[in-house]
């Protein structure tokens, strides 16, 4: 195994990883992500006892026990491009020997679960509903770096898409990732729409939102919630899952995501309060997790 350059693989002075300032002792093999720092305490004060934390920059940590089980809580930020660092730092603090700067023979797998907010493209999935994502749909470009990306992204799928909604050639090939389907037996319930979500790389144009800047495709949403492939329709906009699923199946990694719907893109409405059901999401997917 070849040795992992300091460049390439940047630790701080107190042997944590760059970025997200963990230590490889402190990583739990159950990964909650959400992307607001704020969520982090939401989800650790369901804890019995927490263990470790730090903060550096959008990335906040804690690890502790939920009824039993071991548990690191990460807030990513907003976007795939912090997906690329969030997954590929958590990866090497589970799969590098940070002594010997190589790959262990023996790879472990995480179980990554994001916890979000999200806006629904369907009449059928009203603020303060619950979207777990069987699919993602990247609209944000980042898998395309990466080699193995044709084995795991679903070809006809984006062929059909790129088709209907005449998708531009000034931008990047959306792709198509699967989540976990252990992850997603263990999480489905009959309180939880199953759908497929879109990342987009931006909340505003990227989404279909008008502000004072004109789209380049006006009918993008109509088209998308008019969409469907083999008889399942796109439910969602975020903008992290394409990133998580993709990159955790190319590393060998378990994930899955579920949203609380806050707006609803068709009807124009916005959640009043969508902190009380964001709790009771987070620890509907602790309980489902420590079983
Ligand atoms: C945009 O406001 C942010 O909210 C959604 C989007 O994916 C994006 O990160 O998720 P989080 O609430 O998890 O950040």
């Amino acid at each position: 195994m070849r040795r992992i350059e300091e460049s390439e693989l940047i630790l701080n002075p107190d042997g944590s990883v760059f970025h997200l300032h963990i230590k490889p002792q402190e990583v739990a093999d159950n990964i909650i992500l959400v992307g607001d720092p704020g969520r982090v305490d939401t989800v650790a004060g369901f804890f019995d006892r927490i263990e470790a934390g730090a903060q550096n920059r959008e990335f906040v940590f804690r690890t502790g026990n939920y009824k039993g089980t071991r548990f690191t809580v990460l807030s990513t930020g907003i976007g795939t491009d912090n997906i690329d660092i969030v997954l590929n730092e958590l990866d090497a603090l589970v799969n590098v020997d940070f002594e010997s700067r190589r790959v262990k023979k023996e790879k472990k797998s995480l179980n990554i679960v994001r916890i979000g907010t999200s806006g629904s493209l369907q009449d059928y999935l009203p603020v303060d509903s619950w979207l777990l994502s069987d699919k993602a749909i990247g609209f944000d470009g980042l898998l395309n770096f990466y080699n193995g990306v044709e084995a795991i992204t679903n070809h006809s799928f984006e062929e059909a898409l790129l088709q209907f909604i005449g998708w531009s050639e000034r931008l990047t090939r959306p792709y198509v990732v699967e989540a976990n389907r252990e992850l997603v037996n263990l999480l489905s319930g009959s309180n939880i729409h199953n759908g497929i979500t879109i990342s987009a790389p931006g909340f505003y144009g990227p989404q279909g939102r008008v502000i004072r800047l004109e789209l380049d495709n006006a009918q993008i949403n109509d088209k998308l919630s008019e969409f469907s492939f083999e008889g399942e329709k796109i439910t969602n906009y975020e903008m992290e899952c394409s990133a998580i699923y993709g990159l955790s199946q190319l590393l060998g990694h378990r994930a899955a995501t579920v949203c609380a719907i806050i707006a609803n893109r068709k009807a124009g409405t916005y959640s009043k309060n969508y902190k009380h059901g964001m709790k009771a999401l987070i620890q509907y997917v602790l309980e489902r997790l420590s079983r």
